[in-house]
């Protein structure tokens, strides 16, 4: 009897299926009628509401976790096949991340577009009815946190190894709103309902610690060793996102760590009756990933900063190593099997947390530990400005981390050994090239990347050929095999594919299929029609409706109506000064003056959005010279319908969706050497926008790729500015153009806000007496250029012309292109699919 049972048992096994069949094939998803029935067991099974009764906000939980179960797949079978052929891996450390809405892209990347509008319409609702009730993880400050997340699609897309490790921020980026003209900040926790996309891997944890002393031991083999006895004690949690690539299997993952109180460590507090205190201690301990800084270039260096990249870090290392021993043994097989990229010095203490391990938890000795380490770890340096470099005080790490204060010692004696045989008897360069600032008794972060890296990269030519020359000079005449540049690049799938669908409808009809969306240099086949009028008419139909789209988003947040006709000239981006959003304030200035002294001029909507680090005074008053000036312009009979300016508050992914798109002109205006890349002045042209903009990062690329026809430059190029810096005299331009005259005084008296008009006397000081960014150097030049523009806007098929050449020629500027070059210079990657 027994075995007759067992055999029924067997023989309905062989029925039933593998869970590798289950995992390999799921067709569910391929037919509008599997999609129905998946979403309306999500809704039942995972919402826990009845279909017939199910709001909007439940329908948008009830597809994401669909999606989310969707890509589950794809990502799980890209690990297992990582695994099982020992793929090299890719982890990538960043502070920040700026995915944007993901609701879209998973539709898209999923190609579920059609099904799932089918499967909806039952219940009469539209995938745009979800995406309001997404919220948005603002969990990076601008450029450098999109550049990762554009970099993360290229990697899912194209199947490399790659993982993405940061830190799950309670609070993302501020929310900006202007009041009266005044930017405001308000919290912005994107958490406080669910994010329906992330998994939380509460098995995934592991200790952070901080403060505490090394102590010297004996130890088996009668050696001398160190340990680290630290003080506090807390964990970090794994929460993952998924990635998805476009229309394939491959996917990734964002692992985000979140700071958790440790209650074992807490108990010695309870158990003496202290509960309040330790309660307290939880609390301070969770605030570590709470809120995410808001400073995008000048360091605010608080500790608590210094102690997220600690434990973001340190949870990342101790996760590779983790993944590492599943499959491997030995310590000098890592640089084989694993590469870590550093974005920007914010993680560069991974690489002393990767030595102390091997050394203090494993065993290894300290100069092969450091070698390893070498063979692993490369840096991108996102900014050559010096108020931008990190260093963090040496009485920080003494306190917070005082084994990996010894473990920098370490590697500075050795790194000042091989320094005094490259130039021997050049005490200077000893002092230059230390790791350590003796004076300000502070560790340079950038200094330790390079020095542990075997490549260090720049972000545009332009800007890696500055890193050599001046910051990093000493570093590259020493190690020159070392430098290398790898220029910026966007994902075409959420910039153009997503942003403007119509525009990427016409690019498909048009080159015969949408191959281009992963392979962009299949946009020159668009260079043929830059003159066939049947295309032309097209690209400008879609350009005005996606104006009218923004005119329309205008209209809602300022009642203000917008000519859509109107040439959209627009800026968008971090307000800093580098970046000279009060250059085009003069030239707006200029307008209003010209207009009004009766010259007719070509009708421009100006529009620039942006938010100020909190704390940047000059920032926030040139927002706030921008709409007092916005409201006189757009309330005056006599210029208003030639000229409007309008603020967009909050600019963050989605709001850039709408307004790139829409935009004719793009502003890329910073003082030449000092925007390292840039990568909306990409994001714009690859929508059809024409440029006018100074000869700085991939500005230079850009006008290479499209041709100096097509582009409008303007300003002082990267020498000349060099030249001019010490006898600079921006009075000697004051003085010269009585218009740039006019302008100044009129915001120095107050013309813009006679209710207080001492308002903007710190801008008209500093503009007359400094100019550190030299706007008036480049006034005259800028105006010009703008000139140029209004009369090529005039003739709208040259203006076409131009830009559908300016399409046509962006298929360098896809993240695709520049992933391909890290993983085969920098990483040394393969794909995991053919
Ligand atoms: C560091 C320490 C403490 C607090 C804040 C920071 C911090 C945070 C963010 C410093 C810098 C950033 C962001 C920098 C950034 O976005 N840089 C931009 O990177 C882009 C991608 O490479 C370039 O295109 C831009 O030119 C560059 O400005």
């Amino acid at each position: 009897m027994v075995i007759s049972k067992t055999r029924i048992k067997k023989s309905e096994n062989k029925k039933m299926k593998s869970s590798d069949d289950i995992m390999y094939a799921d067709a569910r998803y391929k037919t509008a009628e599997g999609v129905k029935e998946s979403l309306v067991r999500y809704m039942m099974q995972v919402v826990g509401r009845d279909p017939k009764f199910a709001d909007k906000n439940d329908w948008y939980k009830a597809v994401s976790y669909l999606l989310r179960g969707y890509l589950s797949h794809n990502y799980l079978k890209s690990a297992r096949n990582e695994v099982k052929d020992d793929y090299k891996r890719m982890y990538y450390l960043s502070m920040e991340y700026l995915p944007g809405k993901n609701l879209r892209k998973f539709i898209i990347d999923a190609d579920m577009e059609s099904n799932l509008n089918q499967a909806l319409e039952e219940f009469k609702i539209s995938i745009d009815d979800l995406e309001e009730f997404e919220p948005e993880p603002a969990l990076g400050n601008g450029g450098l946190g999109r550049l990762a997340s554009c970099f993360f699609d290229s990697i899912a897309t194209h199947g490399y190894p790659g993982h993405a490790y940061g830190i799950r921020y309670e609070y993302g980026l501020f929310r900006q709103s202007i009041e009266n003209g005044e930017q405001k900040e308000y919290p912005e926790n994107w958490l406080t309902h669910g994010y329906p996309f992330e998994f939380e891997r509460s098995e995934l944890v592991y200790p952070i610690s901080f403060g505490g002393e090394v102590v010297k031991f004996i130890n088996n083999d009668g050696k001398e060793q160190r340990q680290w006895e630290p003080a506090e004690r807390l964990k970090a949690v794994a929460f993952d996102i998924p990635v998805s690539g476009y229309k394939t299997e491959s996917a990734t993952s964002m692992r985000l760590w979140s700071a958790r109180a440790d209650s074992d460590f807490n108990l010695d507090s309870f158990n003496t009756g202290n509960y309040i205190d330790a309660v307290k201690e939880k609390t301070n301990s969770e605030s570590l990933s709470k809120v995410l800084y808001p400073e995008d270039s000048t360091l605010a260096g608080q500790v608590l900063r210094f102690k997220q990249e600690y434990f973001s870090v340190s949870a990342s290392v101790q996760d590779i190593i983790r993944r590492f021993l599943r499959t491997h043994s030995d310590f000098n097989e890592l640089p084989e099997e694993v590469s870590i990229h550093l974005n920007d010095t914010h993680p560069t203490l991974a690489i002393v947390e990767l030595i102390r391990i091997l050394v203090d938890e494993h065993g290894l000795h300290m100069n092969d530990a450091w070698r390893i380490a070498q063979g692993v770890f490369s840096y991108t340096n996102h900014t050559l400005m010096a108020e931008a470099m990190e260093t963090w005080p040496i009485s920080v790490f003494e306190e917070l981390l005082p084994r990996h204060l010894d473990i920098i010692y370490y590697i500075n004696q050795d790194f000042m050994d091989r320094v005094k045989v490259r130039f021997p008897g050049d005490l200077e360069k000893l002092s230059q090239m230390s790791l350590i600032d003796d004076a300000d008794r502070r560790v340079r972060m950038a200094f330790l990347c390079i020095v542990s890296s075997h490549h260090i990269n720049g972000v545009s030519e332009l800007h890696s050929q500055l890193m050599k020359d001046s910051i990093f000079n000493n570093f590259y005449q020493m190690f020159p095999e070392r430098f290398t540049n790898v220029t910026n690049g966007i994902t075409p799938r959420r910039w153009v594919r997503q942003a403007n669908p119509k525009l990427a409808g016409l690019i498909t009809k048009t080159i015969g299929s949408d191959n281009w969306v992963t392979n962009l240099d299949l946009l020159t086949g668009l260079n043929n029609y830059s003159s066939k009028k049947s295309f032309t008419k097209e690209l400008l139909k879609i350009k005005s409706q996606n104006k009218e789209r923004l005119a329309n988003y205008i209209k809602e947040i300022w009642d203000i109506d917008v000519d859509t006709n109107s040439m959209f000239d627009i800026q968008v981006k971090r307000i800093h000064e580098y970046k000279r959003q009060l250059l085009n304030v003069l030239h707006i200035i200029t307008r209003y003056n010209r207009i009004k002294s009766g010259q007719d001029l070509t009708k421009r909507t100006i529009v620039i959005a942006g938010k100020a680090a909190p704390a940047y005074k000059q920032a926030k008053l040139i927002i706030r010279l921008i709409n007092d000036i916005a409201v006189l312009i757009n309330n005056n009979e006599e210029v208003n319908n030639k000229l409007k300016v309008v603020y967009i508050p909050d600019y963050n992914v989605s709001k850039a969706q709408i307004i790139i798109p829409a935009a004719d002109l793009s502003e890329q205006i910073s003082l030449a050497g000092l925007e390292a890349s840039g990568t909306g002045n990409m994001k714009f042209s690859m929508n059809g926008a024409l440029t006018i903009g100074t000869m700085d990062g991939a500005n230079v690329e850009i006008a290479n790729c499209v041709g100096e026809d097509n582009i409008f430059i303007f300003g002082l190029r990267t020498p000349e500015v060099a030249d001019r810096k010490n006898d600079y005299d921006p009075r000697y331009y004051y003085d010269k153009n009585s218009e740039l005259r006019e302008v100044i005084d009129m915001i120095g008296s107050g013309y813009f806000n006679p209710e207080n008009p001492e308002r903007y006397q710190d801008i008209v000081n500093s503009l007359l007496n400094e100019d550190k960014y030299m706007l008036l150097a480049d006034y005259e030049s800028y105006v010009q250029a703008q000139e140029k523009v209004d009369a090529c806007f005039e003739n709208q098929s040259e203006w076409a012309n131009k830009s559908v050449i300016n399409i046509a020629n962006m298929g360098f500027f896809s993240s695709d292109n520049s992933v391909a070059n890290y993983a085969k210079n920098i990483w040394n990657l393969k794909k995991t699919k053919k």
